[in-house]
């Protein structure tokens, strides 16, 4: 009998239960796994696309459900983008300024990234009104992170519970630069602002308290945007009006995605994978360096530079995990891969803490709240803290219900916690996983032996 079978039940109300049932036999995980692209990166190649001048060529695109809302968005506007697929991605830009005022809300589905970003663009479209909404957990996340400096640049943005929620209504405006002192290691604060200062006269800098993803700085360069950044300061500043030529971009694996097989291999006993063509920007890799500290057995192998982006292959073999403390600057590197850092720390000797990472409850959802809450009805023993979580390991988990809320990365944190888990449990709303990786379900059936 097969160590393990998974199965996919779709309900009535379209929303599916995964569950992971355990037989008593030894599993364990083999094979290579190829993620899809890096969400970050495809959601900046659409953009940055639609507002160029010629054609943009998308290869890797990630074929999930947040860089689809993102193409919709700029569809609605007037940018040319061919079918979405992963081979070859067409986007025919409309250049600097020529967004056009679409004739219904826009709407960012479940994506922080899309109505962030985009708002730096809206703002600063003179003349032109917008309206953007998203789903229920996107209605729920905080926009005045952007909105605020938004403001001061001189954009007129409304929305609900003071101007902080969406819907959000948006009369563009010419704006004028200022220098943004973040007071949150923010991409999505740090990039909406980039974004509204390509069309401003004059340096628009943003400066953020330790360094966030940096994937807006390398690929608005690439388009020939006039951009300097300063390391020693965390600072980017931007000259504007600057034109943006469209180039091709090779999008590479997403390493938050490949962060569940990476947890997963390390866990289940006997294990080994190669994950193939991950993206390992070095304001990505604090996954990396995290299972490092707690004595992961990782290997990164044929390192190599794509269309300015570093990418190798990950092989992962299991090993005896311990805890470790994770807080501070490396926050910003790793803030996604948090749930599962979390299943880790689960099945590692001793206590870990987590720090530093408030953040956490402004996701999808609430991620200190709903893993902490979801593991320890498997057993574990997760305690939350206002920015964090304390996590002792070592305790067995046994097969529970539990639920995503909706929240991709959950999702696809709790299938690998039930992969250690003795007997059955259902994870309801998995469906959530198409977010950020559709065929997660798929990968993780073909590599259990
Ligand atoms: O796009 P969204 O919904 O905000 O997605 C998340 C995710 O887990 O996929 C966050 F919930 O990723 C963000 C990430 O947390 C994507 C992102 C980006 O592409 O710029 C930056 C991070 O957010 P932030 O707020 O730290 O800038």
């Amino acid at each position: 009998m097969s160590a393990s079978v998974i199965t996919v039940e779709t309900r009535e109300n379209a929303s599916q239960n995964l569950i992971i049932q355990r037989s008593d036999s030894q599993l364990s995980l083999q094979g290579r796994i190829r993620v899809p692209g890096d969400k970050s990166i495809s959601h900046r190649a659409l953009m940055l696309g639609a507002i160029a001048e010629g054609e943009t060529q998308i290869k890797g695109l990630l074929l999930g459900e947040d860089p689809c809302s993102t193409a919709s968005c700029f569809q609605a506007m007037g940018a040319e983008i061919s079918e979405l697929n992963t081979e070859l991605v067409r986007v025919k830009g409309i250049g600097l300024g020529n967004l056009q005022e679409p004739v219904d809300i826009l709407n960012a589905g479940n994506s922080g990234t899309t109505i962030r970003l985009m708002l730096g663009l809206l703002a600063s479209h003179a003349g032109r009104f917008f309206t953007v909404t998203g789903d229920t957990s996107l209605r729920s996340r905080p926009m005045s992170r952007v909105i605020k400096p938004l403001q001061q640049m001189g954009a007129e943005i409304w929305g609900r519970k003071g101007n902080s929620l969406a819907p959000l209504a948006v009369q563009g405006k010419s704006l004028k630069p200022i220098h943004y002192n973040s007071p949150i290691a923010s991409a999505q604060v740090k990039s909406c602002i980039l974004l509204a200062g390509l069309m401003t006269e004059g340096k628009t800098t943003v400066t953020e308290p330790s360094l966030s993803r940096d994937h807006s700085e390398r690929m608005l360069r690439a388009f020939g945007a006039d951009l300097v950044t300063d390391p020693a300061t965390n600072s980017v500043t931007i000259t504007g009006p600057t034109q943006l030529y469209g180039q091709t971009v090779i999008v590479p694996g997403d390493i938050s995605s490949a962060a569940f097989w990476l947890v997963a291999g390390a866990i289940v006993p006997d294990s080994e994978l190669v994950i193939e063509n991950v993206g390992v920007n070095p304001t990505r890799i604090g996954i990396l360096e995290a299972l490092a500290m707690m004595g992961a057995d990782i290997q990164q192998e044929n390192l190599r530079e794509v269309a300015g982006e570093p990418v190798a292959d990950l092989r992962v073999r299991s090993s005896r995990l311990k805890s470790c403390t994770i807080a501070g600057d490396i926050i910003p590197r790793l803030i996604d891969e948090i749930p599962i850092l979390a299943v880790a720390a689960v099945f590692a000797q001793g206590t870990t803490i987590i720090r530093d990472a408030a953040e956490l409850r402004v996701k999808e959802s609430d991620r200190i709240a709903v893993t902490a809450q979801q593991l320890n009805k498997m057993g574990a023993k997760v305690t939350e803290l206002p920015d964090g979580m304390e996590i002792t390991g070592g305790t067995p988990l046994v097969g529970a219900n539990v639920d995503s809320y909706t929240d991709h990365r959950i999702a696809m944190s709790l299938a690998i916690a039930a992969l250690n888990a003795s007997g059955k449990t259902t994870i309801h709303r998995a469906e959530a996983a198409a977010v950020s990786y559709p065929e997660f379900f798929q990968s993780l059936a073909g590599i259990i032996k």
